[in-house]
C-alpha cells in the first residue's frame, strides 16, 4: 500500500455516501465483528503457547466433534456482538438454536450467522482457517426471534463476509457493492483496505475438489471432472489444476484472487443430505462474495442465494467460482 491508506470503518462510510449501502447501524455491526475476527486470530496465532488447539470434547449439532477453537471463536462472536444494540439474535454452525439478544440490552434490526471456525481439520496443523459470516434483516412481522426469521434465502443478505487466518489476516467483505479486502495489521490491530473491488476472473485453470469422494459423485460430476483431468488430450483441450485445502475460507480466497471452481457436490452416501456445506453458515455468505466479484455460484441445479432454506442447518451442494466453468458443470446437471 502506498499513500493515504483506508481504514475498514472510513471504507464504511464512504461506501455508504456513494451507494446509500451501509447504515451506520450497519457499519457498528462489522466493526464489532472485525473486532470478534481480529481476538480470534490472535488466539490462533498464540495456537500452543494459549492452549488453545485440540479437542474441546464436546459435539455441535450435526454431530461433528468440537476443537476448542471451535467453541473459543463461537464465544467470542457471541460475547462481542451481545451488547450493541444491532442485532436481535444470532445463529450459529455450532449451535443448536439461534441465540436471542438477552433483555437486558436493546435489540437492533439485523440478524448475524457465523460459522465461527471454518476449516476445523486444519485447526491443529498450522493451515488457513477462518470465520464466515452473514448478515440478514430482521423481518418486523417476527414473532420472537426463532428459527423462522433466519429462513431468507442468500439474496436477502445485507452483508456478508469472511476472515482468513493465515499468513496475513484478512476480512473480505461485501454490503452488496463489490468486494473489499482489509489487512490485519497485527502490531497496530488496525483493519486496513488492500484491495478494492475484488475480481474473479471468468474463465480459470484450477479447480478444487475432494477428490476422495470421487467414487461416491452423482453423473454430472464425475464427467465434469474427468474432462478436466483429461488435460489438453481431453474435450476441454487445456490441462487444468487442482488445489484443495479443505478450508472453504483459504479455497475461496484462492479463487477471489486469481480465479478457480470450488465444488462440494452432493454424493450418494447420504442421499438426503444435499452436500456437506451449510446453506446460511458457508454457501450463501460465500455466494454473495463471489456473485459481487463477477463470479457465479449454484447448487448444480440453479442459483444458490435463491434457494429458500427450509431449516437452520440445512446443506447444500456448492458450485462457486469462475463464471464459465461454474456455468458448465450447472448445464451438465441439466443436460
Ligand atoms: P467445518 O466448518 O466443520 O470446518 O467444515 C467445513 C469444511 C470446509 O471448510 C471445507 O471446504 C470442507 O469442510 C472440507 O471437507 P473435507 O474434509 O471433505 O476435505
Ligand atoms: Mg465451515
Amino acid at each position: 500500500m502506498v499513500g493515504h491508506k483506508i481504514s475498514l470503518t472510513q471504507y464504511l462510510v464512504e461506501k455508504d455516501r456513494e451507494a446509500g449501502s451501509v447504515p451506520s447501524e450497519l457499519r457498528l455491526l462489522l466493526e464489532v465483528i472485525a473486532r470478534a475476527c481480529k481476538r480470534i486470530s490472535y488466539a490462533v496465532g498464540k495456537g500452543a503457547l494459549a492452549g488453545v488447539l485440540g479437542e474441546a470434547g464436546t459435539e455441535n449439532v450435526q454431530g461433528e466433534s468440537q476443537k476448542k477453537l471451535d467453541v473459543i471463536a463461537n464465544e467470542t462472536l457471541l460475547e462481542a456482538n451481545l451488547w450493541g444494540g444491532n442485532l436481535a439474535a444470532m445463529a450459529s454452525e455450532e449451535m443448536d438454536d439461534p441465540f436471542p439478544i438477552p433483555h437486558r440490552y436493546p435489540k437492533g434490526g439485523f440478524l448475524l450467522l457465523f460459522d465461527p471456525l471454518d476449516g476445523s481439520s486444519n485447526i491443529d496443523v498450522n493451515v488457513s482457517i477462518g470465520t464466515i459470516f452473514s448478515v440478514l434483516r430482521c423481518p418486523d412481522n417476527a414473532s420472537g426471534v426463532g428459527h423462522e426469521a433466519f429462513l431468507q434465502p442468500g439474496s436477502a443478505q445485507v452483508a456478508a463476509g469472511y476472515a482468513v487466518y493465515g499468513p496475513s489476516t484478512l476480512l473480505v467483505l461485501t454490503v452488496g457493492a463489490g468486494v473489499a479486502c482489509f489487512t490485519l495489521d497485527r502490531e497496530t490491530g488496525s483493519w486496513w483496505l488492500t484491495e478494492d473491488g475484488m475480481k474473479i476472473p471468468e474463465d480459470t485453470k484450477e479447480y478444487a475438489i475432494n477428490a476422495s469422494n470421487a467414487r461416491h459423485w452423482e453423473t454430472p460430476v464425475q464427467q465434469y471432472v474427468s474432462e478436466l483431468q483429461a488435460g489438453k488430450t481431453g474435450p476441454r483441450g487445456k490441462d487444468f489444476n487442482m488445489r484443495w485445502v479443505a478450508s472453504m475460507v483459504a479455497d475461496v480466497h484462492r479463487i477471489m484472487t486469481r480465479g478457480g471452481i470450488f465444488m462440494y457436490p452432493r454424493d450418494h452416501r447420504e442421499p438426503d443430505k444435499p452436500g456437506k456445506l451449510r446453506l446460511m453458515y458457508e454457501a450463501n455468505p460465500m455466494s454473495f462474495l463471489v456473485e459481487q466479484a463477477g463470479g457465479a455460484a449454484t447448487n448444480g441445479l440453479g442459483r444458490i442465494m435463491d434457494v429458500q432454506p427450509s431449516k437452520l442447518h440445512e446443506r447444500v451442494a456448492v458450485f462457486l467460482g469462475s463464471r464459465n466453468e461454474v456455468e458448465r458443470v450447472t448445464a451438465m446437471h441439466k443436460a
